[in-house]
């Protein structure tokens, strides 16, 4: 088990190195843009502790960050969309070579361990492919015209400014969905990153910076406001941003959609998860135990994605629990940078705090701990937050468990038809992501279909977490009923006109309707 952790000094120098090399240099105008005043403070899950100061937006410098993606977007609207393309090809390039740098800001920043920091970049990386390609593919449809000599067709059109609020867990993965999708189809974007995570926000805004100036594009197609919740709500609040893509909790998009509703702005919505995962009897355990483990466990339970619920089959439980827990028992916990390190930190004090509370609630429901929940590394870290997995048996879905606590808690139940499991599964507020182990055919299908998971996600043999690019991604329910990233999720992002062209040089209406 790894005992030390990086000095918070050396975390600072890491980090610095890393955003040196990016192209940020920490001063006073670094990234906020002009009327920089606050100051906000970039810190590290890793020791808990401050890592720099990072100049703030003002309000007055967020309603001009607006007016500039504004005033930007007007011609970028114009820029056929092949070349739009070139800018997030760009973006995509300096973002390979700078994947050692990004990981390394996204451990510092949000404590993920080496290979999944990477894999964040690496997110970012195919969506800029996935962009690029987009860009050569914003298909409209023609219709069949009820009358002769019409044509019917679908436009599609570039929408306006997005506003991105991303969260810490995926500080930049998640504003590259949005990002590299918008600038693909016409949009500008405003980004508000989490409090929690301005450097990584810095250095992502920069090399987009000088993707634009290498490509030529507008400089205003992006800007970056640091700041707190006030910001945010600047943008939510602005006619002039078309459409809020928002990730976080669902009391937040409880916020966020109403507000922008009512300004007649669209929203998409990301929010919270409660997960579960259903294993059926004819489940391989070997399979089914490493996919829980990365999906409960994984990222410290910090995903939206993360698996929170296992509802076992009462023939496999037993078996499965067994295994479960001896594989939480050796999960390595401790420095991110470590290679042998699996879980890294929790974002801060309080969020153990709830962990700890959770836990404790679900005991006072009738719950057993079966592992896990211990803290580790308070001696060496007393400000960080570096805790056990916990897996939880319940007796029932009780309040808390159909709550999600950002946190590695897996409650346990058990099932004996799969009808009542997918009851179970479905009997929560959430919608995000779901699975079910099995290697019967007729159960995976049930699970996927119109009657099963009633998730924006639906895995088979596979966790609840990790989801490709390739798809849309989103859930119903709480979770917002946004969907982002692959598929056709780009039509978020445009708006369409339908197009009736007469080229018959007389004047049919629809419906058989006479006139004049
Ligand atoms: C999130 O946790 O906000 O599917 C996003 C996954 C990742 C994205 C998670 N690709 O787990």
């Amino acid at each position: 088990m790894p005992r030390t952790l990086p000095t918070t000094e050396e975390l600072r120098t890491r980090a610095r190195a890393a955003l040196d090399r990016v192209g940020v240099t920490l001063d006073e105008d670094a990234g906020a843009g002009p009327g920089a005043g606050d100051v906000q403070h970039a810190r590290t899950p890793l020791t808990g502790e401050v890592l720099f100061p990072v100049p703030a937006t003002t309000p007055a410098a967020a309603d001009e960050a607006v007016a500039d993606a504004r005033r930007a977007f007007l011609t970028w609207r114009s820029t056929p969309a092949p070349r739009r393309g070139e800018l997030v090809r760009r973006l995509g390039e300096l973002l390979r070579a700078h994947q050692g740098d990004l990981a390394d800001l996204v451990t510092i920043e949000a404590g993920k361990i080496r290979s999944e920091a990477l894999g964040e970049v690496q997110e970012m990386i195919d969506i800029c492919d996935f962009a690029v390609g987009l860009s050569r593919q914003l298909y409209g449809r023609t219709i069949a015209s009820e009358r002769p000599g019409h044509r019917l067709a679908e436009t599609w059109h570039p929408l306006g400014v997005v506003g991105v609020i991303s969260a810490f867990n995926f500080p930049c993965a998640v504003w590259s969905w949005n990002t590299a999708v918008a600038l693909a189809c016409g949009d500008t974007v405003v980004w508000k990153p989490s409090e929690l995570t301005p450097l990584i926000s810095l250095a992502c805004a920069r090399l987009l910076e000088r993707a634009a100036a290498d490509v030529g594009a507008p400089d205003g197609v992006h800007r970056l406001l640091i700041g707190d919740r006030a910001v945010g709500e600047r943008l939510v609040d602005d006619f002039r941003v078309a459409l809020v893509s928002a990730t976080g909790s669902t009391r937040m998009g409880r916020e966020v959609g109403p507000r922008v509703a009512a300004r007649f702005g669209r929203s998409l919505l990301e929010l919270g998860g409660n997960n579960a995962a259903i294993v059926a009897p004819s489940a391989d355990l070997d399979l089914t135990v490493r996919g829980i483990v990365f999906a409960a466990a994984g990222t410290a339970g910090q995903r939206c994605t993360t698996l929170r619920r296992l509802i076992a089959h009462r023939d496999i439980a037993d078996a499965l629990v067994a295994r479960l827990t001896a594989a939480y028992a050796q999960l390595p916990i401790g420095d991110p940078f470590d290679e042998a390190t699996l879980v890294g930190p929790l974002i801060s004090a309080a969020a153990l705090d709830r962990m700890q509370e959770a836990v404790a609630r679900a005991q006072a429901e009738g719950g057993k701990v079966l592992v896990g929940g211990g803290r580790r590394l308070a001696d060496v870290a007393p400000d960080a937050a570096y805790v056990e997995p916990v897996v939880v048996r319940m007796g029932a879905q009780t309040g808390v468990v159909r709550e999600e606590t950002f946190a590695p808690i897996l409650y346990v139940m058990t099932y004996e038809t799969l009808e009542e499991a997918i009851a179970l599964h479905n009997d929560v507020p959430q919608g995000l992501s779901s699975s079910i182990f099995t290697r019967d055919q007729a159960e995976a299908e049930l699970f996927l279909s119109a009657e099963g998971s009633d998730c924006g996600i639906a895995n088979v043999n596979i966790g609840t977490s990790g989801a490709e690019i390739g798809g849309a991604f989103g859930g119903e329910k709480e979770t917002g009923g946004g969907r982002e990233s692959g598929s056709d999720a780009w039509r978020a992002y445009m708006r369409s006109a339908t197009n009736t062209v007469n080229y018959s040089g007389r004047l049919a209406l629809a419906q058989n309707i006479s006139f004049l």
